[in-house]
């Protein structure tokens, strides 16, 4: 019989869930969280799967664990656990797990307000603001963000012809703007989101199937997102981003919002040095900038930060006993 225990700090950024691992998460060897990521998913994905889906987790779960980085330029490695797998990149992950890791004490900036991470899709920097020991604001400067391909045109069933372009943001994004069979958030339930996303997701991933021009480990049209106009009067933009089986983003997304500034720049509708303030589908903001130009492979890319807040909600210490039939996780 055995019984793992899991020290976790539960979170939310902006309403979406970050599970930190805190202790309990496998030892794996040094090397770069790229390659960690590998391993993980091949040896202990159980771990992710019993503290991401039901009964410990639920839908939308999402979180991190962390470890020593290899890199001198990085303070800490991050390896993100979602429902969906392991991202390379997380956005509401990191600004979550940067706000559980200063404010509990489980990390030491070399500087104070700021902090390097390795994420598996690269080095991501952070710049972080305090009011005594909580966190009020974290800002990631994420790894260049493309647009691949733009225009593809698709047919799902029940929604008809569609047309969506792919960005990277540290994950690809089928992205769909508004247009005659998706006019756009407020004339779609939710719950249809969920049934036609996958749909949209495999119909574009069979017409793109993007690869990573420089690591090919990052590859497939994982998420889909669904923009349109915003509600509040200070946002650019709103959305939906799906992942997983079931999962609406309640931020705006990070790497989405990456993808989607990267999406706009590459058509020519944003430039380095403009802010973008990205709503999410509960009314949360991410504020969101382009930092700059960048290449990725061939690609013209940018450079995008974005900021937002998380707020720390408990400490969870999590049985997974192999008693429990249900030990390593279920979906429904
Ligand atoms: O914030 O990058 C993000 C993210 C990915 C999936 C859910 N959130």
């Amino acid at each position: 019989m055995a019984r793992n225990t899991f020290f976790c700090i539960d979170a939310h950024t902006c309403g979406n869930p970050v599970r930190v691992v805190a202790g309990g998460g496998p030892l794996l060897p040094h090397v770069p969280m790229i390659e960690k990521r590998e391993i993980f998913l091949r040896d202990h994905d159980w771990v992710r799967r019993a503290l991401m889906f039901e009964p410990r987790g639920h839908d939308v779960m999402s979180g991190s664990i962390l470890y020593p980085s290899t890199r001198d330029d990085c303070d800490v490695g991050v390896l993100y656990i979602e429902v969906s797998g392991c991202l390379p990149m997380c956005g509401h992950g990191t600004i979550g797990t940067v706000t559980v890791a200063i404010e509990e004490g489980l990390v030491t900036p070399r500087e104070p307000g700021k902090l390097a991470i390795e994420a598996p899709a690269g080095r991501v920097a952070i710049e972080y603001t305090q009011n005594g020991r909580f966190v009020d604001q974290v800002r990631l400067f994420n790894i260049a963000s493309y647009l691949h391909a733009t225009d593809v045109e698709i047919d799902v069933p029940t929604l008809g012809p569609i047309r969506l372009d792919v960005a990277y943001g540290g994950n690809y994004y089928a992205i769909i703007e508004p247009q005659k069979n998706w006019p756009g958030l407020d004339t779609m339930p939710v719950t249809e989101i969920q049934r036609l996303s996958p749909l949209v997701r495999k119909a574009a991933q069979d017409k793109v199937a993007p690869v990573h021009p420089e690591d090919a480990r990052i590859r497939d049209v994982t998420h889909v997102q669904w923009t349109d106009k915003p509600r509040h009067g200070r946002a650019h933009a709103r959305n939906a981003v799906f992942y997983g089986d079931k999962a609406i983003d309640r931020s705006p997304c990070g790497t989405g919002s990456s993808a989607r500034m990267a999406q706009l720049a590459g058509k020519g509708k944003l430039k380095p040095g403009q802010d973008f303030i990205h709503e999410s589908i509960i009314g949360t903001m991410f504020d969101c900038r382009v930092e700059s130009e960048a290449t990725v492979g061939n690609h013209r890319a940018i450079r995008p930060s974005i900021a937002g807040w998380a707020q720390v909600i408990g400490h969870n210490t999590i049985f997974v006993d192999d008693r429990d039939p249900l030990a390593h996780g279920f979906q429904v």
